[in-house]
């Protein structure tokens, strides 16, 4: 079944004559328009607060990106994706994260089979697993009991797992450390196993296929590092454990069935963090915080599910990124979170928005004549506004920011969180407002730095605050996005749940690893450019040349 192409929809037609309107509007008229606006356009849904009064939008916009929402389906795709329809449609997928964190009394269905029973007997066992290393009780090959935590993973089984350990590291177990390895480059291993002693150190391979070139090799190095240094072969069954959908590769790689905690291919890997790949996680954090996340989790996909789409939170956040995007012509968005412990967020955020929106046709296979997802970035505040804000406040492209910010500090030390919290305000101030060429005359500037002391200003961002960083919080805070990306996708009319440029990588280096490692160069059948590079690289490998 064909569907309108979207820029002849009427609705994307009524949102173009909207724009030539309002598209020119600063954000200091809309405000000076409207007194309450500050504390109208906002919206609160599961303990997030969404400021979004600085985006250059008025009531029409929002009711015309609505009414576009209702033409796309969007509510009936909502509705397709709860109830396990294979909306993956380019890889025959059901795409149901939500049924990782519905409570055990729910009823999901794929293929007509509730996979809820299945969900929870697999967390039950993670449960299990995680008190016996978090108590001591499970010991290590030589009778010690475990300290270090190595997850093995690469992409979706590894940036969430890395952006939750360190985003709820105030929560954690901290006589266990933790380490994450997924580049093949042999440096992420050395370094991350220096110090540690195989004895007490535990490794959880992540590989939803179990077939990753990078997962594998650094799961043999580190079976290799392990058996060396214990001394056994039979070491592996107790510092090892895996996380798949793929029984028969686990085995072949010689992890024990028994030692391995499974999920489905109904799991997309950058949405999998609140399945068993997030075992590291309920180590570091326990099993009542990984259960708390998890709720937080389900809040939002019942808010998402049932709220109109007035008070929807991420159909809202999805639809400013449209207009944004579409209309404002944004390429790239910046997320800044005021608050340490999500350092790695944006690097989460960049898989979770560009591996599911960076698509050029629709589900139709037709290519679209519109932009789709943006390139996400960021750095926790204040540091970013040490570097790259300038660009942001001066610069020639336009780049919406979310801010994220919260109430109260996990480690208050004096004002330090007044004054991060000050920042945060303050930059999403200035960028709206600016600042006018008359205001810094009357600051007594030379005429010869007016201009470039000048803030033009209507740069739009939304803020987003919660009273702390909890589990729950978590949760709620990354299905928003979760679903804010989905609602894009739905509206650009694309697959949102593949990824096949991730394969194109995963084929590509086979031919040329065989190219790099042959004893004699083989003939080499690339274009000139690669032709020499492999040339160069193994010369440079071999010393056969300085480089020069
Ligand atoms: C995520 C992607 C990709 C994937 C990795 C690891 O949505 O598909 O990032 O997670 O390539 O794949 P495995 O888990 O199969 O090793």
């Amino acid at each position: 079944m064909s569907t309108p192409d979207l820029t002849t929809r009427p609705q994307w037609q009524a949102l173009r004559r909207h724009f030539a309107q309002i598209g020119a509007q600063h954000l200091r008229d809309l405000f000076a328009a409207d007194p309450a606006r500050g504390e109208q356009l906002t919206l609160e849904a599961v303990g997030l607060y969404l400021d979004y009064s600085k985006q250059r939008v008025d009531a029409d916009t929002l009711r015309l990106l609505r009414e576009l929402a209702l033409a796309c389906g969007l509510p009936q795709r909502i509705e397709a994706m709860f109830r396990g329809e294979r909306i993956n449609t380019t890889e025959q997928r059901a795409v149901l994260h939500v049924a990782l964190r519905a409570p055990a009394t729910a009823d999901i269905r794929v293929n007509g089979r509730n996979v809820i029973p299945d969900v929870h007997a697999v967390l039950d066992r993670m449960a299990a697993f995680a008190e016996r290393v978090r108590s001591g009780a499970w010991l290590g090959h030589g009778g010690k009991r475990i300290r270090h935590v190595i997850s093995i993973g690469i992409g979706g089984s590894d940036l969430g797992p890395v952006m939750a350990y360190e985003a709820l590291r105030a929560y954690s177990q901290r006589d266990l450390t933790f380490g994450f390895v997924s580049n093949v480059d042999g440096t992420d291993f050395v370094e991350a196993t220096r110090d540690l002693d195989a004895g007490e150190t535990l490794f959880i391979v992540c590989s939803k296929t179990f077939t990753t070139l990078e997962t594998l090799s650094n799961a043999h190095a580190a079976r290799a590092w392990c058996v060396q240094a214990l001394g056994d072969e039979s070491a592996v069954a107790k510092h090892f454990v895996a996380v798949s959908t793929a029984a028969d590769e686990v085995a072949k790689f010689g992890i024990d069935t028994a030692n391995m905690f499974g999920f489905w291919d109904w799991v997309g890997g950058r949405y999998s963090m609140d399945s068993a790949i997030g075992l590291s996680t309920m180590l570091a954090i326990g099993v009542e915080h990984f259960r708390a996340m998890l709720a937080g989790f389900h809040a939002m996909d019942e808010h998402f599910r049932h709220a109109p789409l007035e008070h929807n939170l991420p159909a809202l956040m999805g639809l400013l990124a449209i207009w944004n995007g579409n209309f404002l012509g944004a390429a790239t968005v910046a997320v800044l979170p005021y608050e340490q412990y999500l350092k790695r967020f944006p690097a989460y955020l960049q898989q979770l928005t560009m591996e599911s929106n960076g698509k050029h046709v629709t589900l139709d296979g037709a290519p679209v004549d519109y932009a789709t997802g943006p390139v996400y970035w960021g750095e926790p505040g204040t540091n970013g506004q040490h570097s790259f804000y300038q660009l942001i406040h001066q610069g020639t492209q336009l780049v919406p920011c979310d801010f994220i910010g919260f109430g109260q500090p996990l480690n208050p030390l004096g004002q330090q969180h007044d004054q991060l919290l000050a920042n945060l305000i303050a930059q999403g101030e200035a960028l709206a407002f600016g600042k006018s060429a008359a205001e810094v005359r009357a600051e007594g500037t030379p005429e010869a730095l007016v201009a470039h002391r000048t803030f033009e200003g209507n740069r739009p961002s939304s803020t987003i605050l919660a009273a702390r960083l909890t589990p729950h919080a978590l949760g709620s805070l990354i299905a928003l996005y979760e679903h804010s990306v989905f609602v894009q996708g739905v509206i650009w009319n694309i697959d949102s749940f593949d990824q096949w440029g991730v394969e194109l990588g995963k084929q590509l280096a086979k031919t040329t690893i065989a190219e790099l490692t042959a004893k004699d160069e083989p003939p080499l059948a690339h274009d000139s450019s690669t032709n020499a590079l492999i040339r160069r690289y193994r010369q440079l490998r071999d010393g056969k040349t300085s480089g020069s």
